[in-house]
């Protein structure tokens, strides 16, 4: 069975209650929840993790390795325009990724406008909230169908 990991970065467990004119106000229970109920339509094993810590997001990419991870969702939220190391992290694993933000970064302030992911990602999705994660997983799930 093939396995999708959905990575989230910091201040995404605040969802629902954060700045919710701007990212919403769905939970990451339920944007995790209605994912489980797509993996199991596909037949993927979905594997999820959060962290407000770059150094625990790091280490959970290099664990995809061993965990057969053969794809990844991510949202690394603040860490988009900050970390090398976590771009590296995803370098090192060599396992195709999907960048997600719920706002679109490029209308907001020019801080935001520049990732440190998008030019080794698959695909990026920015602007269409919640929705771009379950997007981001039928657009990993039918690449692995086709392989
Ligand atoms: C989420 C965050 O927490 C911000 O720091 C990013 C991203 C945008 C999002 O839109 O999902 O700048």
């Amino acid at each position: 069975m093939a396995s999708i990991l959905v990575i989230n970065g910091p201040n995404l467990n605040m969802l629902g209650r954060r700045e919710p004119e701007i990212y919403g106000h769905e939970t990451l229970e339920d944007i995790i929840s209605g994912l489980i109920d797509l993996a199991d339509e596909y037949n993927i094993r979905l594997f999820d993790f959060q962290s407000n810590a770059e150094h625990e997001i790091v280490e959970r990419i290099h664990k995809a390795m061993d965990d057969d991870t053969d794809y990844i969702i991510i949202n690394p939220a603040a860490f988009t325009h900050t970390s090398v190391a976590i771009r590296d992290a995803l370098a090192t694993v060599d396992i195709p990724f999907i960048e997600v933000h719920l706002s679109n970064i490029h209308k907001r302030e020019s801080f935001r406008h520049h990732s440190y992911f998008s030019d080794l990602a698959e695909g990026v999705i920015a602007g269409l909230g919640t929705k771009g994660y379950r997007l981001a997983f039928e657009a990993a799930a039918e690449k692995l169908e086709e392989s």
